[in-house]
């Protein structure tokens, strides 16, 4: 709920990937939030006001007024939202140390790989078809290990749908967008459809604006 004069918490995003996953987050939960728009796309995140809130200058970083907290890294974002409210990610043992690793496999090989690939095939300045290859082949592991991870289950965790699912659905949404289909990967498809489907996700990608207009797909 983007609410200002009620909210402790402070959101600083752009409309991108992982600003995204948070913005589903919040929505998902029902928390009151109060959105800062930095387009780091422009510059704005280097401005000292922001780099003392994130020395790296990127969205999205999340301000818990009430915990005297500043977190960076979308998927710490999101395991702390979620264990503040107690709802979307398991409470202990097992099953929260499997979501724990998925949600380290999301942010150490399906968003850099992922990161990458939209970076030599859409925006680019110079067509560099060894990078495009390269990158379309890394999608394309995670899109098989991803397929294989849901062939038996509705959602990363089993049936229950977590933050793992968000984790994920971030850059599934916005490579989806770019023109890299998930039609060869029947489980994949079904649940990013199923994921989509979900109010909160078709608001959260929307804040604090919807995905730009993006150039055409480099082909190697
Ligand atoms: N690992 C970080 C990545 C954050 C990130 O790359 N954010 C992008 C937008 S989605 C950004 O701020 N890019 C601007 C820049 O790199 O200068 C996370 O998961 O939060």
């Amino acid at each position: 709920m983007n609410d200002a004069p009620t909210a402790d918490i402070d959101f600083y995003t752009f409309g991108s990937t992982n600003g995204h996953k948070v913005a589903i987050a919040l929505e998902e939960l029902g928390l009151h939030y109060e959105v800062h728009t930095v387009n780091v796309f422009a510059g704005e995140g280097q401005s000292p006001e922001f780099l003392a809130l994130n020395p790296l200058g990127k969205i999205p970083v999340l301000r818990d007024r009430g915990a005297d907290l500043v977190l960076t890294e979308s998927d710490a974002i999101l395991l702390y939202l979620a264990d503040k409210v107690g709802r979307l990610v398991p409470p202990s043992g097992k099953d929260r140390m499997r979501a724990i690793e998925l949600l380290f496999l999301q942010a150490s090989f399906q968003g850099p790989m992922f990161g990458q690939r939209m970076y030599f095939s859409i925006f680019s300045a110079e067509t560099v078809p060894y990078a495009i290859r390269r990158y379309e082949e890394q999608g394309a592991i995670v899109d098989r290990l991803v397929d294989h991870l849901l062939s038996d289950r509705n959602y990363f965790l089993g049936e229950e749908y977590s933050i793992v699912d968000i984790a994920f659905y971030g850059w599934y949404f916005a490579s989806n967008s770019a023109g890299f289909e998930l039609d060869k990967y029947a489980n994949l498809k079904g649940w990013f459809e199923r994921v989509g489907a979900r109010p909160a996700v078709a608001r959260g990608v929307t804040i604090p604006k919807p995905l730009p207009e993006l150039p055409p797909r480099k082909r190697a």
